[in-house]
């Protein structure tokens, strides 16, 4: 018996990145996983997964359209009967100096980022509340809320609110025995991370993606599994007793005080 077996769990983003080894990881430990995401890529995914003897299926949907979310966690629900387990993945980030980004690209960060883990939760939340249980698992970063770095002013402003979504959902939530929890990752090994290497210079990502490794005490980014442990352990019984709070899982990136003084 896996600590999630008999549980159904509703992860968004999980077409690749994060959201694929959390959907890995949940398979593993016994979980019936719903992966949804906009590209075709979940269906391969969940193809594996019960190629493996795993249960999986795939829905597409965009966080950003209510219709999308609605549909969705129908098919869900028609799937497996309930809904035990929701973690809020999926999101975006594009770099962009303050002064020069656009409304569109703010809006972009709020729609998927906020709006879209706000519109799931809405969407999911009544049959949690019907189980009289349930846990919210939602990605939000060390970004935002504990550091940041230049050009990140969207990204950084939408993941800093889930953290601020995440404790006043606790509260409101924990008379129906739901925990809601936020993982705040340091860099990930994730199409995102390549994607962000890649905006900061476009001609040697790989040495960004060095540079990152370098100045993490354990000299290397993440990789989506052990994010999907963290997940796993908030999405089981074993975190009964934690709820509204944030746990950084970033290799020590975020402990430096300085660079310069030390022995
Ligand atoms: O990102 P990436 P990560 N509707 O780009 C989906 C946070 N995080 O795995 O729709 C529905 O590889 C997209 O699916 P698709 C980060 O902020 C990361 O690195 O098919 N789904 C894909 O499955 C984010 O919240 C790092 O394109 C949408 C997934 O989201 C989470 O971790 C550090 C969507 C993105 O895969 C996963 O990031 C950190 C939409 N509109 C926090 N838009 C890191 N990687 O270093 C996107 O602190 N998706």
């Amino acid at each position: 018996m896996g600590k999630l077996t008999g549980k159904v769990a509703f992860i968004t983003g999980a077409s690749k990145g994060i959201g694929e080894g959390i959907a890995k990881v949940y398979a593993k430990y016994g979980a019936k996983v719903i992966l949804a995401a906009r590209s075709n890529r979940i269906e391969e995914i969940a193809e594996n997964l019960r190629a493996n003897g795993y249960e999986a299926i795939a829905v597409r949907m965009d966080v950003s359209n209510k219709g999308d979310i609605e549909r969705a966690v129908e098919c869900g629900i028609k799937a497996f009967g309930k809904i035990d387990i929701l973690v809020n993945n999926a999101g975006v980030c594009k770099l962009g100096k303050f002064l020069e980004m656009s409304e569109e690209d703010r809006d972009f960060h709020i729609d998927v980022n906020i709006k879209g883990v706000w519109n799931t939760t809405k969407a999911i939340l009544p049959y949690l509340i019907k189980n009289n249980y349930g846990k919210i698992v939602i990605t939000s970063s060390v970004t935002g809320d504990m550091v940041a770095d230049p050009g990140e002013t969207a990204y950084a402003m939408t993941k800093a609110a889930l953290v601020g979504f995440t404790k006043s959902l606790a509260v409101e939530l924990a008379q129906y025995k739901i925990n809601v929890n936020a993982i705040c990752p340091g860099y990930v090994l994730t199409p995102m991370a390549e994607g962000i290497a890649k905006q900061s210079d476009e001609k040697s990502p790989d040495k960004v993606l060095k540079g990152i490794a370098d100045a993490v005490p354990l000299k290397r980014l993440a990789e989506p599994e052990e994010i999907g442990e963290l997940a796993a352990f908030l999405g089981s019984d074993e975190s009964n007793y934690i709820t509204g709070t944030q746990i950084v899982i970033d290799g020590g990136s975020t402990l430096p005080e300085t660079i310069s003084v030390g022995i």
